[in-house]
């Protein structure tokens, strides 16, 4: 990849993968993909795709790596609350895709009466940097209990109380047996790109993007 082609980073497959590939060809880019699948070659503008994890995009793009990165902001906040960075990543600009809230929720029989009840409960979630943050600012003193995936099913194998996941319909929650009871955070897909400058022809093909993004996101709206 040559240091003069931007490059971009987005999730090579899942719930933003379709957004994000979708979004760069309405911005008129085809990206032809490599033999190893890893990235992709856009002919239009110089412009080079990593296809990554969305865990790794953030630090892809502060580390330099990447110039930018499609991420949910979940993912993103979860990312600069954990790890002290020299230089994270920042927040060009949300996307409209892939909104989802992150959710604290409960046993469907809990007579939920406010986040007090809480206290010195153990909640599961994969977010425990956005989870610990809002239970601080509700003033609740609950314990978060780290766990990667599934984390709907923590409560009937006792592992917690209550449960802090990603929230789209609600039908996994339900299925569960768990209702939401809070929302913590509300995310959608949003562009990243690294805080350090780009050389002036990086720059070029970074303003001509993100005009391009700016008029497929305004014909949406
Ligand atoms: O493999 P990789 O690490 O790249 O992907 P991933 O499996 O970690 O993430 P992925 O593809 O599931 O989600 C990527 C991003 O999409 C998330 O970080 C969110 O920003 C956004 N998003 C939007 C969602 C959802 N909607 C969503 N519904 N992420 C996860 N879910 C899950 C949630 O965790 C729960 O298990 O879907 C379930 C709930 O859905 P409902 O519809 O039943 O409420
Ligand atoms: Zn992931």
């Amino acid at each position: 990849m040559s240091e003069e082609r931007l490059r971009i980073a987005i999730q090579k497959s899942g719930r933003l993968s379709e957004g994000s590939f979708e979004l760069l060809k309405q911005c008129g880019l085809k990206i032809s993909r490599g033999k190893d699948k890893l990235y992709g070659r856009v002919q239009e503008l110089p412009i080079d795709v990593l296809l990554l994890r969305d865990d790794d995009i953030p630090s892809f793009v502060a580390d330099d790596a990447c110039d930018i990165g499609i991420v949910g902001q979940n993912v993103f906040e979860e990312d600069c609350l954990q790890i002290t960075r020299e230089q994270p990543a920042e927040e060009v600009m949300p996307l409209g895709f892939a909104r989802c809230k992150l959710m604290l929720a409960a046993p469907k029989d809990w007579t939920f009466e406010g986040v007090e009840m809480l206290e010195g409960r153990r909640i599961a979630t994969s977010y425990p940097g956005l989870t610990g943050a809002w239970l601080k600012k509700q003033n609740v003193k609950a314990r978060p209990v780290m766990m990667k995936g599934s984390v709907e099913v923590a409560p009937r194998l006792k592992i917690a109380e209550a449960v802090c996941d990603i929230v789209s319909t609600g039908a996994t929650l339900d299925a569960n047996g768990m209702k939401p009871v809070a929302t913590v955070f509300e995310s959608e897909a949003t562009l990243i790109r690294r805080k350090a400058p780009f050389s002036p022809e990086k720059q070029t093909v970074f303003e001509a993007l993100l005009k391009r993004i700016n008029g497929v996101i305004t014909s949406r709206d």
